[in-house]
């Protein structure tokens, strides 16, 4: 009988163990490893919290036990007023003050007070992110699905969405906001270390919810700087083949541009090579899926926003992604 029992929940318990393992174990994308001061706040009240609720339980099921074994005839134990007293009243209250404490420091430390070193707008969309930065003159620079920060320095998310309602959230950095339409809300984070991570929508907003991530690039403060004038003012519809260009004009330009000045419908392609996915997470940006996404990105990521162009022919959907390419 033990060892049938075993046999069953051995693998149950391997099997477990990988899922949890997996699922967390990715620090580019997890709550538990912070990066930054708001992350850092909300991962500390969640040990918090955790080490309570084990502590309760311990503490509950010892309690239950000595009830079970204790030797003793007829009635024993407190009074149900006193149950209902304890249980009901001392508890709650002690708890809920106690997380009240944690939570209004905590939140109070991640408030937007006094002005930002640096301001991002962003603007979530079905299913992509749109990123605004100012440069030094005061004008825009525009990136889509790639975030960049500099470290040790406060900088205010500025969330606005152009459709439906979606969450902003990057786990290692801080908690989510909403993107409401119609509104601008404003979160607060200071990334303590430079690294790459992974943002995501945190809120159902349609068919490819799930496909809606962002990288996340926290650089020294200094390359941060230089990485806003190096974009600022970046154009390079005049690079790459001539037939991509005319290609690119006649199906694409009225919802993509190349020059990071440029506010379009779709997202903006100027530094294309440099992010890590295409389709904001739906497959990693290499020169053949580059290909596969012009050729056939509905059946990547099905319902987008980017009309299929069933027609474009080989020669075209290579040409195109040369000029994005920017060869
Ligand atoms: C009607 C507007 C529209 C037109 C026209 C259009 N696109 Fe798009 N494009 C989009 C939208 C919206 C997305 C975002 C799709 C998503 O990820 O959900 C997108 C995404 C992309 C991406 C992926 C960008 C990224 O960071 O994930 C590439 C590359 C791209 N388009 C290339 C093209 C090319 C090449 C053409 C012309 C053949 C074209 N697009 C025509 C709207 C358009
Ligand atoms: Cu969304």
């Amino acid at each position: 009988m033990a060892g049938h029992v075993r046999k069953v929940i051995t693998p149950a318990v391997v099997v477990t163990s990988a899922l949890l393992v997996s699922g967390c174990g990715d620090p580019t994308v997890s709550a538990l490893a912070p990066a930054g001061e708001a992350a850092s706040e909300i991962a500390r009240i969640t040990w918090i919290m955790i080490a309570a609720t084990l502590f309760l339980m311990v503490v509950m099921s010892a309690l239950g036990l000595h009830a079970v074994y204790r030797k003793s005839d007829g009635p024993v134990g407190p009074s149900p007023l006193a149950v209902i007293l304890a249980g009901g009243v001392i508890v709650p209250t002690v708890v809920l003050l106690a997380l009240l404490v944690f939570g209004v420091r905590s939140g109070d430390a991640m408030l937007p007070v006094g002005e930002p070193a640096v301001e991002v707008r962003v603007t979530a969309h079905q299913w992509w992110w749109r990123f605004e930065y100012r440069d030094a003159d005061g004008g825009s620079i525009f990136t889509a699905n790639e975030l960049h920060l500099p470290v040790g320095e406060t900088i205010d998310i500025v969330v606005e969405s152009a459709d439906v309602i979606h969450s902003f959230w990057v786990p290692a950095l801080g908690g989510k906001i909403d993107a409401i339409p119609g509104r601008a809300n404003r979160m607060r984070l200071r990334p303590t270390e430079t690294g790459q991570f992974r943002g995501q929508c945190a809120e159902f907003c349609g068919a490819q919810h799930a496909r809606m991530a962002f990288d996340v690039q926290v650089h020294p403060s200094d390359d941060f700087h230089d990485l806003l004038r190096a974009m600022s003012g970046l154009d390079r519809r005049d690079t790459g083949p001539a037939a991509g260009r005319e290609a690119f004009e006649q199906h694409c330009m009225e919802c993509h541009s190349r020059a990071t000045d440029h506010d379009f419908e779709g997202p903006n392609l100027a530094r294309l090579a440099e992010r890590p996915w295409l389709g904001a997470g739906t497959i990693s940006n290499t020169p053949e899926n580059l290909r596969e996404w012009i050729a056939g990105h509905q059946t990547l990521k099905p319902g987008n926003r980017m009309p299929d162009h069933g027609a474009l022919n080989e020669d075209t959907v290579e040409a195109l992604a040369r000029y994005l390419e920017g060869e």
